[in-house]
């Protein structure tokens, strides 16, 4: 099995957006594209050489064969050792832990997260260096720099390799091992939570229902939901992976697991039910006829994260990207625990856990973590919930009933116009961005605007700073308007339009969310006129 040195020529359009290379299957499976992506990575993180390397995906179509590729390619490369997820399967965060576990120099995902999959769907990579965290900003422009003058890659040819069987292999130089894709991580979840109550609390009659969307997490909820933790069989939906994930859309939110909202609204709630997307880094908790959004699902969690096992010693820090609704910072100022506000991506966390300056954080997208792992995690906030629903004893509406009544509660709402040209995108941000000089002071309706900037982070570890990460119309503690492009789209532009109102009065803490930013929404049109811009009535998709 020769090592060949191949020509190619470069796409020049590999620039990584908030997670990763993401694009049509069919722009994957242009001649030599994932090989140039490839090469470009190995090419400028030369430290992976005589490394190990973690590979594996969502079980997304082509991800067999781009897991194949890869493998060929860190044995031209000089990597030392491939540890695959069986099947080519491993969840993102579990991939993250694994990186940690082996002390590799890093890790290549094959996902595009919550996108549809099959031929027509998308495809992607994640690059995760050693540490476990997505790679920084400026490797990933050094990588799509390097892809803009590529001109070869190396590949070993003729593999023969069974990714179905565990245990070693070899290839050319290499060390293959196929692991199952489940065992470390269910060892780290049992690390952290208190199964012993979590058990006794299903076996007085708590119930669960997980729906793993025919994507990723099905062999981990299995096992360890079903298996470990004696939830009925039927506490799993949808539990096998499949390639185009059953034709669905694996994007745990209002809209795409409504069926799960429909079910908390029934008789036949359990008392949690949650969901995870493609690769297992997003959840959505829900109980008995509530829905707990990402920003309070993370203060909440904040509040009560000291009774697990895992973080008995307390919390080192809290943190949430700058959309992400303000619910967390009440419960670090009651905590007196450090603070950060992100922008958004994953990636901006890392550092902060690195430092030893962060517990727990979140996004507004659905993603919940802590120092566990360098991504987000979705079935360890499912367990984290569950965990917390054994000590207390409460339900997940009482959680909630009781925080809002102690901190007060945060509205908020997301909307998404997607799939607009470039063009209109930018001159909505642009119409913003020059409107902003002259907002503060203005009132609308019972708001009146503190501040209007485009917000920009100082890491405060590593020093380096990310600048046009979202402009943001503040009303005081009260309210906010966030305005920010996407960079997870794969198809023109999507603008995302988030919309934050916080009341503390008793009377105010049941009502309904759309009519409680529906006066926001209206003044976010008056500044920024979407509507007029865009030529849409309304926003595609509300979250
Ligand atoms: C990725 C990132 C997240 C980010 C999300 C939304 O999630 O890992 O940190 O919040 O994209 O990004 P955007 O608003 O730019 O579309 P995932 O689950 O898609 O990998």
């Amino acid at each position: 099995m020769p090592i060949r040195e191949l020509q190619t020529k470069p796409y020049n359009d590999q620039k990584s957006g908030t997670a990763g290379l993401r694009k049509k299957v069919a722009v994957f499976q242009q001649p030599h594209y994932l090989e140039n992506f490839l090469q470009s990575i190995f090419d400028v993180e030369t430290s992976l050489r005589g490394k190990t390397l973690i590979i594996g995906g969502d079980g997304r179509y082509y991800n067999r064969e781009a897991i194949f590729t890869a493998i060929a390619m860190a044995a031209a490369n000089g990597v030392a050792k491939v540890v695959v997820g069986q099947g080519g399967l491993l969840s993102t965060p579990a991939a993250s832990h694994l990186i940690r576990l082996r002390k590799a120099g890093g890790g290549f995902l094959f996902t595009a997260s919550h996108n549809p999959a099959g031929p027509d769907g998308d495809f992607g990579i994640k690059f995760n260096v050693a540490g476990g965290g997505q790679a920084p900003e400026g490797l990933t422009t050094r990588i799509y720099e390097h892809s803009k003058t590529i001109q070869r890659y190396r590949v070993a040819e003729g593999a023969n390799l069974d990714l179905d069987r565990r245990g070693l292999q070899k290839l050319e130089e290499m060390e293959i091992e196929v692991v199952d894709c489940v065992e470390d991580y269910s060892a780290l979840m049992q690390s952290l939570f208190d199964f012993d109550r979590i058990r006794e609390w299903i076996k007085k009659g708590g119930t669960l229902r997980f729906d793993a969307m025919h994507a990723v997490t099905g062999p981990y909820a299995q096992r360890i939901l079903v298996e470990q933790l004696g939830a009925a069989t039927n506490a799993v939906m949808n539990a096998t992976p499949l390639e185009d994930f059953g034709g669905g859309h694996p994007d745990p939110n209002l809209i795409y697991a409504k069926h799960l909202v429909d079910l908390v609204h029934s008789p036949a709630s359990p008392d949690l039910a949650a969901a995870s997307d493609g690769d297992g880094d997003r959840n959505m908790i829900l109980g008995r006829g509530i829905f707990i959004s990402p920003g309070d699902s993370l203060a909440m969690l904040a509040a009560h994260l000291d009774k697990l096992p895992g973080y008995r010693g307390g919390l080192k820090g809290l943190a949430r990207s700058m959309p992400t609704c303000r619910a967390v910072d009440q419960v670090a100022k009651a905590l007196k625990v450090e603070f950060h506000e992100t922008p958004t991506g994953w990636k901006f966390f890392a550092n902060l856990f690195d430092a030893g300056r962060l517990t727990l954080c979140g996004e507004e997208s659905f993603g919940t973590s802590s120092s566990h792992a360098r991504e987000k995690d979705g079935l360890w906030a499912v367990l984290a919930w569950i965990n917390v629903l054994a000590v207390t004893g409460l339900s997940v509406r009482e959680i909630a009933e009781q925080h809002w009544r102690r901190f007060g509660r945060h509205y908020f709402a997301r909307h998404d116009y997607e799939n607009l040209s470039t063009a209109t995108a930018a001159s909505v941000t642009q119409a913003l961005a020059d409107a902003n000089a002259h907002l503060p002071g203005k009132t609308y309706g019972d708001w009146t605007v503190t501040q209007a900037d485009e917000f920009s982070y100082h890491d405060p570890v590593d020093g380096s700073i990310a600048v046009h990460q979202g402009l943001r119309v503040v009303f005081g503690d009260a309210a906010r308007i966030v305005l920010r492009l996407s960079g997870t789209g794969t198809e023109g532009a999507t603008l995302r339009l988030y919309l934050e109102r916080y009341e503390k009065l008793e009377t105010a803490l049941g009502w309904e969310t759309d009519s409680a930013v529906a006066p926001l929404a209206n003044a976010a049109e008056q500044i920024v006129r979407i509507g007029e811009l865009t030529g849409r009535k309304a926003p595609n998709v509300i979250t």
